[in-house]
């Protein structure tokens, strides 16, 4: 069957796509999901105590002022149950699942150069032709299990975070162990350890935490978000990180000591992301940046009560927020419950799993369930398991086995006419991924609109595009602490084997949706676009739908 364009993926960015293509320019679109719903990344992740970490007046799309007036979020911090309801009203509203297709998952994209289409094959062995192929599939999706000897023995059941039952999972009277500290396992170590009859947390790298202070919304406070919606959505698309929350200008210099920790103390207590945006140079000077993570090792000290138990928590080996800031309910707390235990595997590394447990240098841990919070192969990974074909069988895995190449994040040379939202080099993972999203599928519809209403064939960048644009992300890394805390999904290093390069843009997305604009508006300067056999089919006829 042949669409103008694919769509892989059914989250925030394949819906937005599929109903910007269709409704804006009129395009036959197809979106195929390897999940039995839409929902992207909140389909799979079901861990006990997901939560967005952003907050739930910015976590949404601001292309449309009628939604925003009819949806009402519960809380400050939507759950997975709450945003696949609202991704379902999104659906609903524009009509969108009946262009949608389930449980179908993208194996293979090869690009026919003769007849300038994309064909695409799925795990059923399914296939479809497209003009245009566009990649929604998320930045953190392809789970990341590491390959510990023994696994295979462990009589217990394990899962990852990524992949949880939807069923979910009996801890009740269970001795669970918990491998993994990030975002994820700060979420759900004190949720897990409600019901365990054990829970033992092992911690690799200890991690810096915020409490999120998620609590259910006040009607006041739901009235404010929608009587101040353009304010909000002019803060999130005009900021760094797409959040709904300035950073403040000042510098942690520019205050006293006694200023400076009543002000980390006052973010402390409203929670949530906002406490990196208390100085303009958390980011950027280790001298400062080190006031706040002191702030928070002295917290981490003060709240858990074993002093061994606290050390090793605040053992942290990174600056604050140079590896993505987690926010938690009560996680070091959890640390004071007499069914908790924390193991420091920097000092204790994992030898193997045995039938029965984890067995670590200084011995056996006795074990029902283990949960992998490992996080993900991210940005590249999921891309990797579609079979991608450029021209003349240029494969991506290949063309990126040093590393993701793109220009903006959004195309690659000798893969014409596909567009990869959020992709690697763009500022995706480092903001409130909605907004992100939104500017991308907003972008890509204008220059397809463009491609179509000028005759053009294709479009893909020209190489030495990519290459300034790899230096250009690159140089804006080595400009902040990002760059110091090189053990980071950011870099690829919690993946063996994979290429160590930093992926996402950090120059802010702001200052990328700017240049993407101006990019477009000087004709889409740096790509290279084919208009050598540019008769329009008959199909482009379409094109004169409301909004082009
Ligand atoms: O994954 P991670 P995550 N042995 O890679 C450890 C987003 N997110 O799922 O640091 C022992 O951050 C690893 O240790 P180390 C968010 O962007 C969003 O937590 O590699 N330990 C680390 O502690 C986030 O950043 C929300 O030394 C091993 C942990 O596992 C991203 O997802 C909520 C190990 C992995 O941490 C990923 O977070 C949750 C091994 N072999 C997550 N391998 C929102 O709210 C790995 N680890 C939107």
């Amino acid at each position: 069957m042949h669409f103008d364009a694919i769509v892989i993926g059914a989250g925030f960015a394949g819906l937005y796509q599929l109903h910007a293509l269709r409704d804006r320019l009129g395009l036959k679109v197809r979106v195929l999901e390897a999940g039995g719903d839409l929902g992207g990344t909140w389909y799979w992740n079901r861990y006990p105590g997901a939560r967005c970490d952003s907050e739930s007046h910015a976590y949404r799309y601001f292309f449309s002022r009628e939604l925003a007036n009819e949806w009402q979020s519960s809380e400050r911090y939507p759950g997975p149950p709450e945003i696949r309801a609202y991704l379902g009203h999104v659906a609903e509203k524009f009509d969108l699942r009946r262009d949608m297709r389930f449980d179908t998952r993208v194996t293979a994209a090869h690009y026919d150069e003769a007849q300038n289409l994309w064909r695409i094959e799925t795990a059923r062995g399914e296939k479809f032709s497209a003009t245009y192929l566009i990649t929604a599939v998320g930045c953190i999706s392809a789970a990341n299990v590491p390959d510990l000897p023994g696994l295979k023995d462990f009589r217990g059941k394990w899962y990852h975070t990524g992949e949880w039952p939807h069923e979910g999972v009996d801890f009740r009277g269970k001795r669970v162990g918990q491998i993994g500290t990030g975002s994820t396992g700060i979420q759900a170590a004190p949720v897990i350890a409600e019901t365990a009859g054990h829970l033992t947390v092992f911690q690799r790298t200890a991690n810096y935490s915020v409490p999120a202070r998620n609590a259910p919304l006040t009607p006041e406070f739901q009235r404010w978000v929608k009587d101040n919606y353009e304010e909000i959505r002019g803060i999130a698309q005009t900021t760094v990180n797409g959040h709904a929350f300035r950073i403040s200008e000042r510098k942690v210099g520019d205050v006293t000591p006694e200023e400076r920790e009543a002000i980390y103390r006052a973010a402390w207590d409203y929670g949530g992301l906002q406490f990196r945006a208390t100085f303009f140079d958390l980011l950027t000077d280790r001298a400062a940046n080190s006031t706040a993570a002191e702030f928070v090792k002295a917290r981490i000290r003060s709240v858990v009560k074993d002093p061994a138990t606290a050390e090793n928590l605040a053992d942290i080996d990174h600056p604050y927020s140079a590896k993505r800031p987690p926010i938690d309910s009560d996680y070091f707390e959890t640390f004071n419950r007499p069914n908790v235990a924390l193991v420091n595997l920097r000092k204790d590394p994992i030898e193997r799993v045995t039938a029965t447990g984890i067995r670590t240098k200084s011995g056996e841990h006795p074990l029902d369930i283990i949960v992998f919070a490992t996080g993900f192969d991210a940005m590249t990974g999921t891309l990797f398991k579609i079979d991608i074909q450029g021209r003349a069988g240029k494969r991506l895995r290949e063309y990126w086995k040093g590393g993701p190449q793109t220009y903006l994040g959004l195309q690659m040379p000798g893969f014409p006419n596909l567009f990869t939202i959020t992709g690697p080099g763009s500022p995706s993972v480092l903001t409130n991924m909605p907004v992100a999203i939104e500017q991308h599928v907003e972008w890509i519809t204008d220059c397809i609109a463009h491609l179509r209403k000028h005759g053009i064939r294709t479009i893909e960048p020209a190489e030495e595009s990519v290459k300034s644009w790899g230096e250009h992300v690159q140089e804006c890394a080595r400009a902040t602490l990002l760059y110091d805390a090189k053990h980071s999904w950011y870099f690829g290093t919690n993946v063996e084997g994979k290429p160590q390069v930093f992926m996402p843009y950090s120059g802010g997305l702001h200052r990328y949706r700017k240049l993407c604009w101006e990019i477009a508006a000087k004709g889409y300067e740096g790509f290279v676009m084919d208009r050598s056999r540019a008769a329009a089919p008959a199909q482009f006829a379409a094109i004169a739908a409301p909004g082009v």
